[in-house]
C-alpha cells in the first residue's frame, strides 16, 4: 500500500481491490470413545458428504488424529462447530469439533 499525505501529514492507506474475507477450517479431532458410525452420521449430516466419502474421512480422522472436514466464511464454521458440538453433547459423545483461521 502506499501511504499518501493528505497535505495535514495525515497518511491514508488505500488498497487497490477489496480483500476477501478469510476462510476458516472445520476440524474434527479423534477420541476413543465416539463411535464410528456417529461420526459418520454428523458427516453427513452437518457437513453433507455421501456415505463413502463421510466413512473415508472418518476413518482418516481415527488414524490420523485430525483432518479438516470443510473451509467455510467465519460465520458458517461457527455455525458448522456449534451443531456439532451440540449433537455430540446431546448423544453424550466426546466428539470435538473446532475450526482455525486457514
Ligand atoms: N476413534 C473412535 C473409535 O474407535 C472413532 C472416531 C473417529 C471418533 C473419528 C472421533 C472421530 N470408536
Amino acid at each position: 500500500d502506499d501511504g499518501h499525505d493528505n497535505d495535514t501529514g495525515v497518511i491514508t492507506k488505500t488498497r487497490a481491490k477489496t480483500a476477501r474475507p478469510p476462510l476458516y477450517k472445520v476440524l474434527i479431532l479423534n477420541d476413543d470413545y465416539t463411535p464410528m458410525e456417529f461420526v459418520v452420521h454428523v458427516l453427513e449430516r452437518f457437513f453433507g458428504l455421501s456415505h463413502s466419502q463421510a466413512s473415508e474421512l472418518m476413518l482418516t480422522v481415527h488414524k490420523k488424529g485430525v483432518a479438516v472436514v470443510g473451509v467455510f466464511s467465519f460465520e458458517v464454521a461457527e455455525t458448522k462447530v456449534a451443531q456439532v458440538m451440540d449433537f455430540a453433547r446431546r448423544h453424550q459423545h466426546p466428539l470435538q469439533c473446532t475450526m482455525e483461521k486457514e
